[in-house]
């Protein structure tokens, strides 16, 4: 057994689900017991009702659910009672019924943007883990009732593609692993891979292929008969895709979905497709105008079981966007929206940033029922607490209560999870929850105010570099001179805005009416634009530099108020000092460059160095 597991939100599970517990009926039962002793509870009778399959329901004393939905209602029931609250009343059932990680997890142990450590499940080129975290990972993930894994990253090397082929008893020990969870597992595939086997072509119409994937597919479905599906990135970054043959997304997406079917599996193929070597110069292409370019056309040409994974908006998981558009326009197909809970542009688990609240906005613009699944990167790794950073977990938690309820509100989750993770007096617990809620609004306005993305180092996407990406390949640019900054994405300039649904185009067509955190994603402005408070465009900039810094400063004294149990004390504090190196750095830099540029002084006075 491993030593000192952390139990995260799950502090009164005070020991591990031990290996013998292998149905999701087991662990049921186990963790009621076990809950109910720490807690001082009487122990309600668990019903097994199959039709009522992942839902369940809390009747005076006794938890009736289908097999996976014991599970969720077991830990529902615990939950609450731990937190001081009554259990939910009535039929529970999770609103997505995909609720998806996506691990970027390589066979070396590495993880792609991956900030909290080494993987869990990978080391020296192949699947290796440690029996009693993985339980214990599982527990969490089912606690808030997450059901698909995917095990390595979007980009598949030739290591990982073997996952399906000789590497497969490994993947499906894994799978046995997580089971007794309710977690199924998902590999990403490379689109190419019949390459490797002397098929001489990847074409999705050719026979040869068709069966070559046919073939691995019961291969794979004989050794895991409940494995969940294929996860695809292809034309995208560098990676093969249908387009090498002359053939559409839907043609691709097709022959690998008919390959699965006959299992009951899904294909999820990723919408994040745009020109990734575009030349600076070129002003008519727009990066964030791609995935919509690509996919709404292809609407209805989707088998039943693809399901069409886009991100959350236009570009790529920054700190601010709209919603992507391409969610309005392809009713006939099923989409799933992908949110990154690993930080790659939102503070890399250094910097506080809970996503809650972003995902209630998203849901208030496009109505849950549009989309059909959910998925996100995870911010998982070895570190002991998993998540890097120990509010990180917020996070990891949040997302399947949001899974759940895509309306839920979002300080309501927040402080089940500080309530669970810490039971804080009350005045410190309500801190916590201001800090996290006012978390990515902080991050916001030292790093990406009024929707200006990408200002980040190139690569690696952590501090400041505002002209970093300007004469680059990757479509992400803010071309700022001595007078603007950004693109003009409306009708009149790129056209962007024409991809959005009336209501919505007509919020982001002029400054004017363009909210305030999306002026910048939306229109190119002149320095001395006057915003709807009276400021300046420029002196938005500086203020909003100044004071996203000072808020982080404060964050220093809030967290060493909080009173934390360490090892979480201390993992905070450094973490925050860091973060306040970090915006203090974004705070200068960016300053620095729009006065270089704009030659305009700020209004208060305050140091912008030259
Ligand atoms: O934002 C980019 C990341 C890549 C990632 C890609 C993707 C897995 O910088 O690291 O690759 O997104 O989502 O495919």
């Amino acid at each position: 057994m491993s030593k000192d597991i952390r139990r995260l939100w799950l502090p009164f599970l005070s020991a591990d689900v031990p290996a013998k517990c292998d149905t999701p009926a087991k662990v049921a039962e186990y963790e009621l017991k076990l809950g109910c002793e720490a807690l001082g509870l009487k122990m309600p009778a668990l019903r097994v009702d199959a039709a009522l399959g992942e839902g369940y329901e809390i009747e005076g004393d006794a938890i009736v659910g289908g097999e996976r939905g014991l599970l969720y209602g077991v830990y529902a029931f615990l939950m609450a009672r731990a937190a001081g609250e009554e259990p939910p009343t009535g039929a529970q059932r999770p609103f997505y019924g995909l609720r998806m990680l996506d691990g970027w997890d390589n066979a070396d142990g590495t993880i792609e943007r991956g900030y909290s450590g080494r993987s869990l499940w990978f080391e020296g080129g192949k699947l290796e883990w440690d029996g009693a975290r993985i339980r214990q990972l599982g527990r969490l993930l089912a606690s808030v009732g997450l059901n698909v894994l995917c095990v390595n990253n979007v980009n598949v090397g030739d290591t990982e593609a073997r996952l399906l082929e000789d590497a497969l008893p490994d993947l499906a020990k894994l799978a046995d692993a997580f089971r007794p969870f309710g977690v199924r597992l998902m590999t990403s595939i490379e689109f190419a891979r019949p390459l490797a086997h002397g098929v001489g072509t990847a074409d999705p119409l050719d026979a040869g292929v068709q069966r070559w994937w046919r073939e691995r597919a019961d291969a794979v479905w004989a050794a895991i008969p409940d494995f969940a599906g294929f996860l695809v990135k292809a034309d995208s970054e560098h990676r093969p895709g249908p387009f090498a043959y002359g053939r559409s997304h839907a043609e691709g997406a097709n022959m690998l979905a008919r390959a699965v079917a006959p299992h009951g599996g899904v294909l999820v193929w990723r919408a994040f497709v745009y020109n990734c070597k575009q030349d600076w110069r070129d002003t008519a292409t727009d990066r964030p105008m791609a995935a919509y370019q690509t996919y709404a056309p292809l609407d209805g040409q989707f088998d039943d079981n693809v399901i069409l994974q886009v991100k959350n908006g236009p570009f790529d998981f920054q700190v601010r966007e709209p919603v992507s558009p391409t969610f309005y326009a392809m009713p006939r197909t099923r989409l799933a929206v992908e949110w990154q809970l690993a930080q790659e542009y939102t503070g890399q688990q250094v910097d506080i940033y809970a996503m809650n609240p972003m995902w209630r906005e998203m849901a208030d613009d496009l109505p849950p029922e549009k989309v059909y699944a959910v998925a996100a990167v995870t911010n998982l790794g070895r570190d002991d607490n998993y998540t890097g950073h120990p509010f990180a977990a917020a996070n990891l938690y949040g997302f399947g209560r949001y899974a759940w309820a895509p309306k839920v509100s979002p300080e309501t989750v927040i402080r089940r999870w500080a309530r669970l993770t810490y039971h804080l007096p009350a005045e410190r617990e309500d801190a916590l929850v201001r800090l996290l809620m006012d978390s990515r609004g902080v991050y916001e306005q030292y790093a990406a105010q009024l929707g200006i993305d990408w200002m980040v180092n190139p690569h690696d996407h952590y501090g400041p570099n505002p002209g970093g990406y300007e004469f680059d390949v990757w479509g992400t640019y803010l071309r700022p001179t001595r007078d603007a900054v950004g693109i003009d994405r409306t009708s009149k300039g790129t056209g962007l805005t024409l991809q959005f649904p009336p209501e919505m185009r007509e919020r982001y067509e002029t400054p004017e009416a363009c909210p305030d955190n999306l002026k910048l994603f939306f229109h190119r402005l002149r320095y001395d634009y006057v915003m709807a408070d009276g400021h300046t465009l420029i002196q938005r900039l500086y203020d909003d530099h100044f004071e996203g810094c000072a808020r982080a400063e404060a964050m220093a004294d809030t967290i060493a108020g909080l009173g934390l149990p360490e090892p979480d004390r201390s993992e905070a504090m450094e973490r925050i000092e860091r973060q306040i190196q970090n915006a203090r750095e974004w705070r200068d830099v960016v300053n620095t460059f729009f006065h270089r540029l704009s030659g305009v002084d700020d209004a208060h006075g305050r140091k912008i160095y030259d």
